[in-house]
């Protein structure tokens, strides 16, 4: 006879707390119009009484971010305050290559410093005579990076849940961020611009996932923080309103955005990539050839070797060195001469390299592979480092 009992009480405090379930509930970013009030925008979303719960703030894209039943979307929509409504998915955005994922992971000290192939094939150590990229501010929006002996990080932000370090729990982030930046010391390896502010801009958890709106978030910082250049190994195939403004809002901001083609083997770029004004970067191997699972397409503006580079490492918080392939490796070699280029004088004299101008510099100066001229598997071509800074 107590059944009933417990399940009225069950029932009734089920009410009270939340007219969400699991199920129900969905992350959605609401974008307002321009010049809209906070008055209104509370209003908008207090409409939906206590089926909207506020997660976060992105005043960079005049949106916020909510917990919404499902079924509200479409009412939400339609409200003369909102622009429009997009679901603010998790997912992976990292797509590792399958076999080719890292190799040789080693804890021992390597010693003496090796100047990895991919840096030597596009000569940046070449380049250094001239610059290592001294003062030039760059973002890793990754996993988070380091710590680690062979990286200095200048600073970072973590926008995830459950960590406010942008420490790297996964081991993506700081392999990408030695690609641009290890020093050159004795030991380890070197980057491409060893001399450059490293910043860790930690938007994915430690199994490579997270919100399109922590992302978002992640790039407003870099804008927030005065970067010079971002480096994106990260993507996805779908195609988010709200990521494609964002980068837009960070390229009239005067930031250089580099990002990875994706590791599909096939003819799609992912996103951010695929946006304009951000540089796409295919994967080459050590034959000059397109590496076997770099993404091609239209979209990709240029090459650089991705496939077995070896980088810092970072795994179950031991620091050490290891092997990795993927459009994630070719891209921060990309952003390292960007963030070379950005030391010399600018083309039209402004003081400034606008991301016009790193662009341009880079298609002069790349050394074209494949087929004569823009091509859908390395974009204008490898890039060169040396000749980036001539
Ligand atoms: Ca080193
Ligand atoms: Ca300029
Ligand atoms: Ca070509």
């Amino acid at each position: 006879m107590r059944f009933p009992v417990f399940s009225m009480i069950f029932g009734a405090s089920l009410l009270l707390t939340t007219v969400l379930s699991a199920e129900e509930a969905t992350r959605k970013i609401v974008v307002f119009k321009n010049g809209v009030s906070e008055a209104t925008k509370i209003t908008a979303l207090e409409n939906f009484g206590a089926k909207v719960v506020k997660i976060k703030d992105i005043p960079f894209i005049n949106a916020v971010v909510v917990n919404m039943a499902q079924d509200s979307e479409m009412s939400l929509s339609a409200n003369t305050a909102v622009e429009f409504v997009e679901t603010d998915y998790y997912e992976n955005w990292l797509e590792a290559v399958g076999e080719d994922d890292l190799r040789e992971f080693q804890t021992t000290i390597q010693e003496p410093q090796v100047l990895p192939w991919g840096v030597n094939r596009i000569d940046a150590e070449k380049a250094w005579r001239k610059t290592a990229g001294r003062q030039i501010r760059i973002a890793v929006v990754d996993t988070g990076c380091g710590p680690h002996p062979d990286l200095r990080i200048w600073g970072g932000a973590s926008v995830v849940s459950y960590t406010e370090s942008y420490s790297d729990d996964h081991y993506h982030g700081t392999h990408v961020a030695g690609i641009i930046a290890a020093i050159d010391n004795e030991f380890g390896v070197v980057g491409v611009a060893p001399r450059v502010r490293l910043y860790a801009v930690k938007v994915l958890n430690g199994f490579g996932s997270g919100f399109v709106s922590d992302v978002i978030e992640g790039l407003q910082w870099c804008v927030r923080n005065k970067m010079n250049a971002i480096n994106m190994s990260i993507g996805t195939y779908m195609n988010y309103q709200t990521m494609k403004l964002t980068v837009e809002a960070v390229n009239r901001a005067g930031i250089v955005q580099v990002a990875a083609a994706g590791n599909s083997g096939g003819e799609q770029v992912i996103y951010p990539a695929a946006y304009p004004p951000c540089l796409a970067i295919s994967a080459t191997n050590k034959d000059n050839e397109i590496a076997y699972f770099s993404s091609t397409g239209p979209e990709v503006d240029f090459s650089a070797p991705g496939q077995y580079v070896f980088s810092t490492i970072r795994r179950n918080r031991i620091p050490g060195y290891g092997i990795l392939s993927g459009t994630s490796m070719a891209t921060p070699h990309v952003t390292g001469t960007a963030a070379l280029i950005i030391t010399m004088p600018d083309p039209n004299g402004d003081g400034v390299w606008s991301p016009a101008e790193v662009r341009e510099r880079l298609k002069k100066t790349a050394t074209d592979l494949g087929d004569e001229g823009k091509d859908n598997l390395f974009g204008y071509g490898l890039i060169d480092a040396q000749r980036a800074v001539r």
